[in-house]
């Protein structure tokens, strides 16, 4: 049995392995723990596997697993799978790449039982805790990410953005189901899904540069944090995935009027001018559905070209579902707007859902 263990997501972190491994060990060795670290990689291609495998193989003991998951990704999926993988009755989440505190670990530890806490949270807003070096846009980002979770998540806790904390394992339990498990922020994801408010306490830590490799921090964690809020806000039953499916559906249908107008305007055909506009529209809901709805499955090079050509058939299937609901539902009720806004939303069920598992094949 551990006393903790320590889940940590990686991607990609091929240099920051044995630098966090041996700090790890000098500071848990040092507060006496029996402890465990469980590295949850998706897959990385720079060599981090064997690194890894490398330095499994070199130590005796069974204090590090690896855990490889395939076609499976991002940072609070794998954080949760790391979380179940273990067996300590406290686990506590951090970065590979050095920017955080592990010396803190044993004041953690000692607290969160003596004051019979739910979490403890490393916090760089509270006290004497900073974000070191942080560059001003990234502090900036990471400034107003929290301002919006205090307001519309209303936590209350200085840094609900933090990736650095721990939680007693029968607390994480009783929350797991209720966790939306995407994206980037674990942290909020479960104040967020808590029914009652956590009992925690923060502990100020000053952020260190990253050691080694690159950030993971791109433009998809901000729609994907805009989508944990919303998630939780509106109680875990919209489907958001079909929502952003519906919204670039709007899009679609924006560019296929701009479209049609144009080529109107310029002496087409309407049949002509109502074709360009349709495949228009098609490509560019190809093209965000593969850059946003469906980012972590996106196709790349010929599969780009075998996804089009399932979409436009599956998207022309819809067009003949949606035709022959309106029809039915018009001719039985006259009401246009429930014909066509029936259709439209049949079609969109079909679409979406061919999407996600035929084209895009997204298994999550
Ligand atoms: N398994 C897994 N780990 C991830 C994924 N994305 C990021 N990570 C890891 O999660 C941790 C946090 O990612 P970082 O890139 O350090 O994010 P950040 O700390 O906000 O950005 P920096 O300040 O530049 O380090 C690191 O240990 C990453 O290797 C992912 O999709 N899957
Ligand atoms: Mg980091």
């Amino acid at each position: 049995m551990v006393d903790v263990t320590i889940v940590v997501p990686i991607l990609n972190e091929k240099d920051n392995i044995r630098p966090l491994y041996h700090s790890l060990k000098k500071a848990l060795d040092q507060a006496g723990f029996r402890w465990e670290i469980v590295f949850v990689d998706d897959n990385s291609q720079d060599g981090t596997l064997q690194e890894m495998r490398g330095l499994i193989s070199e130590i005796k003991d069974h204090s590090v697993k690896l855990i490889q998951r395939i076609h499976r990704f991002g940072l609070s999926s794998a954080c949760v799978e790391g979380i179940m993988a273990s067996h300590a009755p406290f686990i506590v989440v951090m970065d590979v790449d050095g920017q955080h505190d592990e010396t803190q670990i044993p004041i953690m530890y000692h607290t969160i039982q003596k004051k019979n806490l739910d979490a403890i949270v490393g916090s760089r807003y509270c006290d004497t805790g900073s974000l070191g070096e942080l560059d001003p846009h990234r502090a900036f980002i990471s400034k107003t990410a929290t301002y919006l979770a205090r307001k519309i998540g209303k936590v209350t806790l200085t840094d609900p953005m933090s990736g650095f904390f721990m939680i007693r394992r029968s607390t994480l339990e009783s929350l797991i189901a209720r966790l939306y498990s995407k994206g980037f922020k674990i942290l909020l994801d479960i104040l967020l899904a808590s029914p009652s408010p956590l009992k925690y306490e923060e502990i100020a830590y000053t952020m260190r540069a990253r050691k080694f490799g690159e950030s993971k921090l791109n433009s998809r964690v901000i729609l994907d944090y805009l989508m944990l809020l919303a998630y939780h806000r509106t109680h875990r039953w919209i489907p958001l995935d079909f929502v952003l499916y519906l919204f670039v559906g709007c899009t679609g249908a924006i560019f296929h009027l701009c479209v049609l107008r144009i080529f109107l305007q310029y002496g087409s055909s309407f049949i002509r001018a109502q074709f360009a506009a349709t495949l228009i529209a098609i490509l560019c809901n190809f093209y965000l559905n593969n850059k946003i709805t469906f980012f972590y499955f996106r196709l790349k090079g010929l599969r780009v070209w075998s996804g089009l050509g399932t979409f436009i058939l599956v998207c022309s299937i819809g067009l003949a579902v949606n035709l022959a609901c309106a029809d039915y539902i018009y001719k039985t009720t006259s009401v246009w707007w429930i014909s066509g806004g029936f259709g439209f939303l049949i079609s969109g069920i079909w679409n979406y859902l061919c999407s996600k598992t035929i084209v895009w094949r997204a298994k999550t």
